[in-house]
């Protein structure tokens, strides 16, 4: 077995927290610091173990089912996103909601509402489960079809192809939302199409970092949880781009022997994992030899979203209230 060899460390750019990210956990913290906790959160707040166990130490408590909360609590929904049937039944319940959903997922359940008035059905490219997908999903009883692959897309069958009209999740590959939405043009030449489309700004600058980074290393690291769809798509970006690649939720799952012949290691992060994990990730590798960390040029991220009235330190708003 040959020694580690690794000499340099390249960090993707961008990596790590996007402004939805940034804005969520922000609005745990703030609930917590206003109203004192316990703070209840409908799903993790966003997919990742560390963000996840520092917001329970400071007083969340994250659960799935509405009936878990007790009455007259405060309830924050995870970034992802909600149905308008868990919108209704955490009102039905009283809770003070504050909605945590990424103002770009947001923008797509806007879209999905308008064009469903005007007659329109949806094909969804999306993954089965995902809670993005569900609370997309759910904006509508009836008339939206899920699509994962190509071959999903032969078998879908809309009650009308007039009005027909794509939508996506907001993490997806880039390049296999592109094949898919190509698919369902081919079989339903009419859909409309977002103007600009559902896939953010984060995943697209993430997913482009790693193209460019990928053919200047010998492996790449992702730093993420395993639940988190962006992070995942990170690391199958690297390896269909031919890089030996690894997602790790922390810096104790790196294996000395992903490294050995290996001189350059390419590290990025996925959209929820903080930029903490990823320092003590390049402690680690430092300690298999390299010597020097090189930042990639990339694009800078200055894109902000504003927090939910009743965060920015003013009144609590009235019980029953969806901020
Ligand atoms: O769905 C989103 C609005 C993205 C939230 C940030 O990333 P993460 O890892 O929590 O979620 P995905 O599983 O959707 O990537
Ligand atoms: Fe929003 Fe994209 Fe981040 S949808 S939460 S900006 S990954």
């Amino acid at each position: 077995m040959s020694e580690p060899s690794v000499n340099e460390i390249i960090l993707a750019e961008p990596r790590g927290f996007c402004a939805g990210v940034d804005r969520a956990i922000e609005i745990v913290e703030r609930a917590i610091a206003k109203f004192g906790a316990p703070i209840y959160v409908r799903h993790e707040i966003v997919h990742n173990t560390y963000v996840v166990n520092e917001l329970k130490a400071k007083g969340a408590i994250f659960i799935e089912d509405l009936a878990d909360v007790p009455p007259g609590s405060t309830l924050i929904f995870s970034a992802h996103g909600v149905s308008k049937a868990v919108e209704a039944e955490a009102q039905a319940r009283g809770f003070d909601v504050f909605d945590a959903t990424c103002p770009l997922v947001t923008k797509v359940h806007v879209e999905v509402a308008k064009l469903a008035k005007e007659g329109y059905e949806f094909i969804m490219i999306g993954h089965k489960g995902h809670p993005e997908v569900e609370g997309t999903m759910g904006q509508l009883t009836h008339g939206i079809h899920l699509v994962e692959d190509v071959a999903d897309v032969a078998k879908v069958q809309p009650g009308q192809t007039e009005k027909l009209a794509v939508v996506t999740q907001t993490t997806l590959s880039v390049d296999d939302a592109a094949e898919i939405a190509a698919a369902v043009r081919a079989r339903f030449p009419k859909v409309r199409e977002p103007k600009q489309q559902d896939i953010c700004y984060a995943t697209q600058n993430r997913q482009d970092a790693v193209k460019i980074m990928s053919p200047q290393v010998d492996i790449v690291i992702v730093v993420g949880s395993p639940t988190s769809s962006n992070s995942n798509r990170l690391r199958e970006l690297a390896q269909r781009l031919g890089t030996e690649s690894y997602m790790v939720d922390s810096a104790d799952e790196l294996q000395p022997e992903w490294f050995e012949g290996k001189t350059r290691v390419g590290l990025t992060a996925g959209a929820s994992a903080p930029e903490v994990l990823v320092r003590e990730v390049i402690d680690r590798v430092k300690a298999l030899g390299a010597v020097s960390v090189r930042k990639m040029d990339g694009i800078e991220e200055t894109i902000k979203f504003p927090l939910p009235k009743g965060l920015k330190l003013e009144d609590r708003p009235a019980p029953g209230h969806i901020s």
